[in-house]
């Protein structure tokens, strides 16, 4: 059995708490198969109400054990969490988040928390995509919170902690490689810092000298103080200090407006790739492709300008008979 209305019942078995529908589902959307348009209109339609927070930072900065931590708390409040572990590196290395696996190992008894990993196989664009929709049917589900991890510091990880409405940025005592990362875009995403492995020493130093960073930004009417948080996610220590300046966070966002901005980037950007992605999929049909190779021929002799044969697409894709008519 397939098809649209097969989708629609695992979800609707998912959100009434059936966890083997549930991760069925996530499975099917993280595949991407096609057919999905319908079970992800009704995800839209109920997502919405979870707070998606990101965790990124350097490899070993603790984030796993931090969201470990984090789900604790968060159960003790009665609350329920979905961890999403993505890994953009695995498309070079292979690999999974099989720590992940191990340390949440304590998790997964409870019914009020789930851990997925997630790895990129294909393309980078594919795992955004895939990650886009997997925390949406989490969010939709009825998980009070979505965290979404991500190994390192590149563009892929910045990508994905878009989706996020508080993103948190991890660091370590001691520089070198935090400095780094903050350098490659993580300090104008994050709205929470935190320092892990308080525990050790020079921490105190790093949370100063990150405050420094941030004192400009900080100090802008009307901004967010992005505050600078230690926590030691082993013993642990400032993990309830953490989930508060989670909570402080979204409820500053719905009272500025920044979340509903937030919002709407989100939307516009997503209608951007999806529409990105339909065009350049109707470029690769078979149906296309005869009369793109027409278009190709006339730019190579010159009878028309690339321009013009972009031009004779969009027009062929609103009405389909005129790339016939111009060959
Ligand atoms: N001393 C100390 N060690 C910690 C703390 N948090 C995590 N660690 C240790 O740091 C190591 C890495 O922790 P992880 O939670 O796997 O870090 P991660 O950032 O998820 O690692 P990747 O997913 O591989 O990037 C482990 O050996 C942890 O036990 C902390 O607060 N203090
Ligand atoms: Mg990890």
């Amino acid at each position: 059995v397939s098809g649209p209305d097969y989708h629609l019942e695992v979800y609707r078995k998912a959100k009434a708490g059936h966890r083997p529908s549930l991760t069925r589902l996530i499975s099917t959307l993280e595949a991407g198969r096609p057919g999905l348009s319908g079970v992800l209109g009704a995800i839209h339609a109920d997502a919405g109400r979870a707070h998606l927070v990101g965790l990124t930072g350097a490899p070993g900065s603790g984030k796993s054990s931090l969201v470990a931590a984090l789900a604790r708390q968060l159960r003790k409040r009665g609350r329920t969490v979905a961890i999403v572990a993505v890994d953009p590196s695995s498309a070079l290395t292979g690999g999974a988040l099989l720590g992940d696996r191990i340390r949440m190992d304590e998790h997964t008894l409870d019914q009020g928390v789930l851990v997925r990993s997630m790895s990129s196989r294909g393309s980078l664009g594919g795992l955004a995509r895939a990650t886009t929709d997997v925390v949406a049917v989490l969010d939709a589900a009825g998980w009070d919170y979505v965290f979404i991890e991500t190994v390192g510091v590149g563009q892929a990880e910045v990508d994905i902690m878009r989706l996020a409405d508080t993103v948190a940025v991890v660091s370590v005592p001691g520089l070198g490689d935090d400095i780094q990362a903050i350098k490659a875009g993580l300090l104008e995403i994050a709205d929470i810092h935190v320092v892990n492995k308080s525990d050790l020493p020079g921490a105190q130093r790093t949370a100063s000298e990150l405050l420094g960073m941030l004192m400009m930004a900080n100090a802008r009417e009307g901004a967010w103080p992005v505050p600078v948080l230690s926590t030691d996610a082993l013993a642990p220590g400032g993990i309830a200090e953490l989930v508060d300046a989670f909570d402080d966070h979204r409820r500053w966002q719905e009272a500025s407006g920044e979340g509903l901005a937030r919002r709407r980037r989100r939307a516009a950007e997503r209608i951007r790739v999806l529409a990105r992605d339909r065009l350049m999929e109707r470029l690769q049909d078979p149906s296309t492709s005869a009369a793109f190779d027409g278009l190709v021929d006339r730019v190579v002799d010159r009878s028309m300008s690339p321009h013009d044969a972009v031009d004779a697409l969009f027009e062929a894709f609103t009405r389909p008979e005129s790339l016939a008519g111009r060959k």
